[in-house]
């Protein structure tokens, strides 16, 4: 058991943790984590996260700054078997935002290096839902360590929200965007659709682009739009992540279509069946894929259960038409409407984003 003024320091720790994750990239697959190990008086001795897929796992990184000369990030993450015990880490406290890992992926267990490292007391918030990489708790608790566990546990989930669902349902977490006028029009009558947001709102999609590990459009929108799906910054120059583009539907697409000239290998799934689509870039690594629509996509997705978070955004203009932002989503009576949850409501410029979520779980 742990007291009250522990339990806080242990908060306080884990969000420190989380906001040393937070310097990890989002993209690539790979969850962001952060660690941070302390003494017993509760000291900060080293901080480590995750900088990437392939490379050293936060507890590792955290490890390898303890300033024991002879150990590095490679060693003790390639550890598994108990080798080059060094006990460097004697008496501390890992505190760190995930579950430490289980199994042999890119890296070593974490939970070996931990205990090789000598750690007499894990702290973590959320477990580790991976089928695989799942039980470093179980594995640390036979090897003798204290591990306490759910700590700041809402706020770690929260912010690992798009790994952990991926994770769980085994398919990439799924947001749909788009942009629509205050009647819900995502076009004028004769189809023209740019703009309908102003910069500050269009700049904002960029960065969300860049958030993202694949961007799913339809071939409708790229027959009509052209887009080249690129995330840019402000000056029009690219951002240093792209996201994959992928194309869903069987149509043609242009050899001079801007999509051609993307950094990213483009990628061309027949969009008949999502369930099929979403296996298809979970398998190639995929984690987060950003739908930016258009309307017969978008509505496939939610109509299908499958979105799991929507950012609309709502420009101060009326359409009136036929141009709708959503088009069939199987509701045909109030009680079968899509209910949501908004979590977040900001004004962009002239514009408004509102990003809400799902009221019941999306499906694996
Ligand atoms: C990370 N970073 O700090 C922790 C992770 O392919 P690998 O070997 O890098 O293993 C990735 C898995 O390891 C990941 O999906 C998660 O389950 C677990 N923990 N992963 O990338 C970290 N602690
Ligand atoms: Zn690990």
């Amino acid at each position: 058991m742990i007291t009250p003024e522990q339990q806080a320091q242990l908060e306080k720790l884990m969000r420190h943790a989380l906001s040393l994750a937070g310097h990890g990239p989002i993209t690539g697959g790979n969850p962001q984590v952060g660690c941070v190990l302390v003494d017993a008086t509760g000291q900060i001795v080293a901080e480590g996260w995750h900088h990437g897929a392939g490379t050293p796992h936060a507890e590792v990184d955290a490890l390898a700054k303890l300033g024991a000369g002879d150990v590095d990030a490679s060693e003790l993450g390639g550890s598994a078997t108990g080798t080059g015990v060094r006990h460097v880490a004697a008496g501390l406290t890992a505190v760190v935002t995930l579950e430490p890992c289980n199994h042999h992926g890119r890296t070593g267990p974490c939970a070996q290096a931990l205990l090789d490292a000598g750690v007499s007391r894990v702290v973590y918030a959320v477990p580790d839902p991976g089928p695989d990489s799942g039980g470093g708790a179980e594995r640390l608790r036979d090897g003798g360590v204290e591990v306490i566990a759910g700590i700041a546990r809402a706020e770690a989930e929260e912010f690992l929200h798009s790994w952990l669902t991926a994770t769980r349902l085994q398919r990439p977490h799924v947001t749909v965007k788009w942009a629509s006028t205050l009647d819900g029009r995502a076009a004028a009558a004769d189809g023209t659709s740019q703009w309908i947001t102003g910069t500050a709102a269009r700049q904002h999609v960029h960065e969300q682009r860049a958030r993202a590990d694949a961007i799913v459009v339809g071939t409708g929108t790229v027959l009509a739009d052209d887009p080249s799906l690129t995330a840019r910054g402000d000056a029009g120059e690219l951002l240093e992540w792209q996201p994959q583009p992928v194309v869903l539907g069987r149509r043609e697409i242009p050899a001079d279509a801007q999509l051609r000239q993307h950094p990213e290998k483009l990628r061309q799934i027949d969009g008949s069946d999502l369930d099929a689509a979403l296996s298809e870039l979970f398998e190639a690594g995929i984690r987060r894929v950003f739908v930016e629509g258009g309307p017969t996509i978008a509505s496939a997705f939610i109509a299908a259960g499958l979105a799991d978070e929507l950012l609309i955004y709502l420009a101060p203009k009326l359409l009136g038409g036929p141009q709708v932002a959503l088009g069939e989503l199987g509701v045909s009576t109030m009680a079968e409407a899509k209910d949501l949850s908004i979590t977040e409501l900001r004004p962009l410029g002239n514009d408004v984003l509102i990003v809400a979520r799902p009221a019941t779980e999306t499906r694996a």
